[in-house]
């Protein structure tokens, strides 16, 4: 069985591959290269692949992706339309992106960033009590990586509803389902957390008509995928007061330019798309097993839905 690995932007290439070998000692293992000859691989693993990968690899029987949202790999033109899809559930991402929004949280409810500003003036001002009943957390998707966030802020005593396609049930959740529940969900939302997949229903969701629905003064997290913003609403919308705040991980175009106005915006706090990271033992190790089942035919798990984008 023969294995491609086509990983953009890791310069650790070598490390995935004696981790593959580890894990799947009989495989051969070719890292991807523009100039090479194909090899036939059975399966390849990547991210952001280059389109020729698909033109040149005609024998693939999936594609894995190392990574949880599959935008960019579904987005490359050459993608056989019949190729099964195969992305990372959870991985070890959950618990990250849990910990990024509970900090991002906290930094507005527990006041964190407001002592801050307060540090170099030398002011020791107690700041009021937290209600937690009066933050609301909303998060937009509650898949692998969704659900975990939303029982987490739960978990804390933070009133915490979540919005899915279908209809989901979870524990200490208030769960909303499918477009017509979404003016209700937003209109209880102090916090919302977009933790949606990007396809052609979620692009440019977190907009002028949605901010409008939120409270007044609500604040944005955006976890997902920058293409769901609509950049100029958001910044209008603090501008305005309808929102307070808001914390992104992901942009419209990465990385994020050095003179975009979100930079040095005294309202929004950026971070370089870290919020959850791939993993590399746990992601090969999850790889590893999909292919072992898949050789022995079985379902792998987490193939996308090409038809829904996810
Ligand atoms: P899943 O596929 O497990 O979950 C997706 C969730 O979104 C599901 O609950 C699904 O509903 C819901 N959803 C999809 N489309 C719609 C829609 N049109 N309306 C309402 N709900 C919808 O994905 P993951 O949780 O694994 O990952 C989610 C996304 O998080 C990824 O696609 C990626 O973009 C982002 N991500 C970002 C990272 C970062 O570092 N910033 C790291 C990891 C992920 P239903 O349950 O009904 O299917
Ligand atoms: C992912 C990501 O989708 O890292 O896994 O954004």
């Amino acid at each position: 069985m023969h294995l491609l690995l086509a990983i953009t932007g890791d310069p650790k290439a070598q490390r995935w591959i004696e981790a593959f070998q580890r894990q799947l000692p009989d495989a051969r293992i070719s890292v991807w290269s523009d100039d090479a000859e194909p090899v036939d691989a059975d399966y390849a693993v990547v991210w952001h692949p280059p389109a020729a990968l698909f033109t040149r690899e005609t024998r693939l029987r999936a594609v894995f992706n190392i990574g949880a949202g599959v935008d960019g790999l579904l987005s490359v033109p050459t993608l056989p339309a019949d190729l099964p899809v195969i992305r990372l559930e959870d991985a070890g991402m959950s618990v990250q992106m849990a910990e990024y929004v509970l900090h991002a949280l906290w930094e507005v409810s527990r006041d964190f960033a407001a002592y801050r500003r307060q540090e170099p003036e030398g002011n020791w001002k107690v700041l009021p009590v937290t209600r937690r009943e009066q933050w609301t957390v909303g998060v937009l998707g509650l898949g692998q990586v969704g659900r975990r966030v939303a029982e987490a802020t739960a978990s804390f005593g933070y009133p915490t509803a979540g919005w899915s396609r279908t209809p989901r049930e979870i524990a200490g959740i208030e769960t909303f389902a499918g477009s017509d529940a979404l003016p209700a969900f937003l209109a209880r939302t102090r916090v919302l957390v977009n933790v949606l997949p990007l396809t052609d229903d979620t692009r440019d969701i977190l907009a002028a008509p949605l901010f409008a629905q939120l409270p007044q003064g609500a604040h944005v997290i955006n976890v997902g995928r920058g293409q769901h913003l609509v950049e100029d609403d958001l910044l209008a919308a603090l501008e305005s007061g309808q929102l307070a705040g808001a914390t992104l991980d992901v942009f419209r175009t990465e990385p994020l330019p050095a003179e975009h106005a979100f930079w040095r915006h005294p309202a929004i706090t950026v971070t370089p798309h870290t919020a959850a990271r791939t993993l590399r033992a746990e992601s090969v190790a999850q790889i590893a097993g999909k292919i072992r089942r898949l050789e022995s035919g079985e379902d792998a798990g987490g193939q996308v839905e090409r038809g829904r984008g996810y």
